[in-house]
């Protein structure tokens, strides 16, 4: 459709191989959609207008690929992209799948197991690097336990490091322009998932031997599966220079991981969302790819795939428009100012003060706490632009 919110390349709009291509198994029923090879993905990805493509090593090749076959699988990949100009943003991999890696990946009890973990992705970060990825997610899907005996966190802490680091001086050593971004997760497939919030990773990453390597990825709904505001989180890590990824989709409040499309389940958060997403841009804090990681519903066939891949894109262009009119609107200008909004950027001391000078402070305590704060006129206009009456 040839209208205001269809897609262009400068929208910068991209999906995972394994979101079109998910076949939609389930813990209760086998999969309802066929098999997709991930140049079937990446071409009709180009035909609804997205502009590029993250991948997991074994959404190209399986686990067990012959080298032959690995090489094969490459080849239709790399065809697909060329011909279609989509660009490989990011990549990832698949530390979660194979029954090997029951336990997680970097923090699996098992030794072998870690050292397997981190040969995989370094196989695949130099597939990353020739296909020009520019950043490298990674989430801990398995990094976690079900019960508070079978592992050890504080160990299991000092490995996910050691993993960081190593990682961090292969692409060093390498000359690779990628950098790392951690996806938190709080739960699933795992009972509890380590670095399960923003919070939690943007810590970790301070502890790394090369944090300028290491950002986040933060998920919409990982970070509502634990009740958390998204947009908080989001603006947190663009303060801290950490924001390098962003993976969008809906969810509808704490529960199992939805993966719906973008702008479904909590509208409200995904305005917000938005909001804080191109505040990033604006102040060229982010420009990385507005991504999409979101899974079809077990109920659609392949024209649903497709459907509800379109709707995450012109629903981010249907909230952008709606988020550019609430900021230019004179009104909310006004409800902001009432509501002493753009007074939080002011530092609370002035130039030359001291924790000294508050010592014998005296304000009007009655005078303050009596003012009312003005939010609810404000929400109320935001509401009003996204209900579309503004
Ligand atoms: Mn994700």
């Amino acid at each position: 459709m040839s209208d205001k919110y269809a897609p262009v390349p400068e929208d910068k709009f991209s999906f995972g191989v394994w979101t079109v291509g998910w076949p939609a198994q389930d813990v209760f029923g086998p999969g309802t959609r066929a098999p997709m090879p991930a140049e079937r993905a990446v071409r009709k990805l180009a035909e609804i207008g997205a502009y590029g493509v993250n991948f997991h090593d074994n959404d190209v090749f399986d686990f067990d690929a012959s080298e032959s076959d690995r090489e094969e699988r490459i080849g239709a990949f790399r065809k697909a992209l060329e011909e279609t100009g989509l660009k490989v943003t990011t990549a990832t991999t698949n530390l979660f799948s194979h029954p090997v890696f029951k336990d997680g990946a970097f923090t699996h009890n098992d030794r072998d197991v870690r050292r397997l973990a981190i040969a995989k992705v370094m196989r695949n970060l130099d597939l990353a690097a020739e296909l020009g990825a520019k950043v490298y997610v990674c989430w801990g899907g398995r990094e976690g336990a079900e019960s508070g005996g079978a592992k050890d966190v504080q160990s299991a802490m000092a490995r996910l490091k050691e993993a960081f680091d190593v990682l961090g001086d292969y692409v060093t050593e390498r000359g690779y322009d990628i950098r790392f971004a951690i996806e938190p997760k709080p739960n699933e497939p795992r009972g509890h998932i380590l670095l399960p919030t923003i919070g939690h990773a943007l810590a970790f990453i301070g502890r790394l031997e090369r944090p300028e390597l290491v950002g986040i990825n933060p998920e919409v709904g990982h970070e509502e599966m634990a009740g958390l505001d998204y947009a908080a989180g989001v603006r947190q890590a663009l303060w801290q220079g950490k924001l390098y990824h962003i993976d969008l989709n809906g969810q509808t409040g704490p529960r199992y991981d939805q993966d719906l499309r973008f702008g479904a389940g909590n509208v409200g958060g995904a305005f917000w969302a938005v909001d804080a997403v191109e505040e990033g841009i604006a102040a060229g804090q982010y420009s990385g790819p507005i991504h999409f990681d979101f899974k079809p519903p077990r109920t659609e066939d392949d024209d649903g795939v497709w459907v509800s891949a379109a709707a995450c894109m012109r629903n981010y262009k249907i909230l952008r428009e709606k988020v550019r009119a609430f900021r230019a609107d004179p009104e909310v200008r006004e409800a902001l100012a009432a509501a002493r909004v753009d007074q939080l950027a002011v530092p609370t001391l002035a130039e030359g003060e001291t924790a000294a000078d508050l010592k014998d402070l005296r304000v009007d305590v009655d005078g303050l706490a009596a003012k009312g704060m003005a939010f609810e006129r404000l929400d109320q206009l935001a509401l009003e632009h996204l209900y579309g009456i503004r």
